[in-house]
């Protein structure tokens, strides 16, 4: 019997779109490396005592999600969401961190092709390396001002967050003082 072409590419689209659940093992895992960045600064502020935001003054930092199995096999190919808390696609206000993924393999940020959270950006979708499970990806945080940022990473039922620390070194040094008393 000969299948119509039409017929034929629909059954092709409809057992790739059947691939591509997102459909994880229940008890599926996920962790992202390190849970914290941590920065001091020594940040300038005006007279008034607000601070002077300098869009030059960055540091970027990797991060690496993995998400492994019930079993603690790692799980490729999966898909998963990454949200920052203060970038231009997720933040009204200043943007003072923005998500890139490293797409030449240099390790670097390379501004003008790898930057996946400007203001006209679908949220990133992220896939799980095939073999590893995981996913390195960078985020630039502006050091100009104090601030805590978050990273949110979710799949299919599962969940992860780590924390970008922005601390103006006078806070940090009466904290410190604080806590030898
Ligand atoms: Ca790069």
């Amino acid at each position: 019997m000969k299948v119509p072409r039409t017929v034929a590419l629909a059954l092709v689209a409809g057992f790739l779109i059947g691939c591509d659940s997102e459909q994880l093992p229940a008890n599926s895992s996920l962790d992202i490396a390190p849970s914290e960045r941590k920065l001091i600064v020594d940040s300038v502020t005006q007279p008034d005592g607000s601070c002077i935001y300098n869009p030059e003054s960055y540091i970027d930092y990797p991060f690496v999600a993995r998400l492994t199995g019930p079993d603690g096999s790692p799980l490729g190919d999966a898909a998963l969401r990454v949200y920052l808390s203060f970038a231009e696609n997720t933040f009204s206000g200043l943007s003072v961190m923005a998500l890139y993924v490293d797409r030449n393999g240099n390790g670097v940020v390379d501004a003008d092709t790898e930057l996946v959270s400007s203001a006209d950006d679908d949220i990133a979708i992220l896939k799980t390396d095939e073999v590893s499970g995981q996913k390195a990806f960078l985020v630039r945080a502006n050091t100009s001002c104090p601030y805590k940022g978050e990273i949110f990473v979710y799949g299919d039922g599962v969940a992860a967050s780590a924390n970008i620390v922005i601390v103006d070194q006078n806070v940090a040094s009466e904290m410190q003082s604080e806590e030898g008393q």
